[in-house]
């Protein structure tokens, strides 16, 4: 396929804010800004980027406890998405949340997730739903390969198939799941060859490469949304970073990670499009620019952001009474 300027500079712009939005999230961490944990995206970036591209705002996606690419890449704010990582009431949680709670319902983002696996059967319910109520809309769920051995996974896919639903799976093979490698735990080549088991196509993508992962969830989601129901995508790829910001990766070599940096997402979108001349030196390097800048802004908006309030740390954990759509 082609792919015009306009959808050439979407896909660099998204992957390089999210690239800057957690090498920012990294270093603040490691200087003793940001409390809580992160678990960094970098590497993975063609993944979210790719997907979400498809994806219509009233879309819907459950992410994982690694979600600030998969918030980026379907809409959310910079801004308030700093601010929660800073603890600041500003933030998308008022601060109570963190990193792996970012949720905006607004933009069809149900919610990064701190159980592995958790977002299963929150996309297959979300997908139920669009369906009973004909909405058109299509659900993502994000996860891992750690993830991927979960029973839920089993119960969402097989109801999923079953009833047709407007679901796609998206497994982000990225080699480990904490600090365990993925062939350690599993003993196929690829986790998609268990979509078959279920009836529903099993794909497997290069996660580095943002065209092709933009390809396979195109169909996917014309699938989902002609209601022959779900796809099972497999994009492999790499964690560059540690599992979370702080590690010490004692289960892996420098040697691999550093090999591993060679196929980044972007130099291999940048390569590609400086060779058929398809975007020029100048124009990567003002959207590049203009992220830097734009993580800055976030960065200030988040340290001028006040605190919550102590008295306010018991708001907002319930609700009360019967949730109706507005
Ligand atoms: C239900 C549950 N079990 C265990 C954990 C602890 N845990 C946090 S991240 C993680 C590894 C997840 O690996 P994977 O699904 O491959 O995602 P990745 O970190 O590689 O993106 C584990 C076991 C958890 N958060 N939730």
């Amino acid at each position: 396929m082609d792919f015009d300027k306009e959808m050439l500079t979407h896909f660099y712009r998204t992957m390089v804010r999210i690239r800057h939005f957690e090498e920012k999230a990294n270093d603040l961490f490691l200087g003793g800004v940001l409390p809580g944990f992160i678990h960094l995206y970098i590497g993975e970036e063609a993944i979210a980027t790719g997907v979400c591209s498809n994806l219509a705002k009233t879309d819907l996606i459950t992410s994982t406890h690694r979600g600030h690419g998969h918030c980026i890449a379907k809409g959310a704010d910079i801004q308030r998405m700093m601010a929660e990582i800073f603890g600041k009431k500003t933030g998308y949680c008022k601060g109570k949340g963190g990193s792996m709670h970012i949720a905006d319902f607004s933009i069809g983002m149900l919610g990064a997730n701190g159980v592995v696996g958790g977002g299963y059967n929150l996309a297959t319910g979300a997908a139920l739903a669009a369906k009973l109520r004909q909405t058109g809309q299509v659900a993502v769920c994000f996860f891992g390969d750690g993830a991927s051995n979960r029973g839920t996974f089993h119960e969402a896919v097989n109801l999923a198939s079953a009833w047709k639903l407007p679901v796609i799976f998206v497994l982000e093979l990225n080699q480990y799941a904490s600090t365990t490698p993925y062939r350690t735990t599993c003993n196929v080549e690829n986790v998609s060859d268990r979509a078959h088991g279920y009836g529903i196509p099993g794909v497997v993508v290069d996660g580095n490469n943002v065209f092709a992962v933009y390809e396979v969830a195109k169909t996917a989601v014309e699938r989902a949304r002609s209601g022959l129901g779900p796809t099972f995508i497999e994009a492999k790829t790499y964690r560059i970073k540690g599992h979370f910001v702080g590690d010490p990766e004692k289960y892996r070599s420098k040697q691999e990670v550093e090999a591993q940096k060679g196929n980044c997402p972007i130099k291999r979108f940048k390569e590609k499009v400086l060779a058929d001349k398809s975007m020029t030196q100048a124009e990567l390097d003002s959207l590049d620019a203009a992220a830097a800048a734009e993580i800055e802004a976030a960065v200030k908006y988040a340290e001028e952001s006040p605190w919550p309030e102590p008295e306010e740390a018991l708001e907002d954990l319930f609700v009360e009474g019967v949730w109706h759509d507005a």
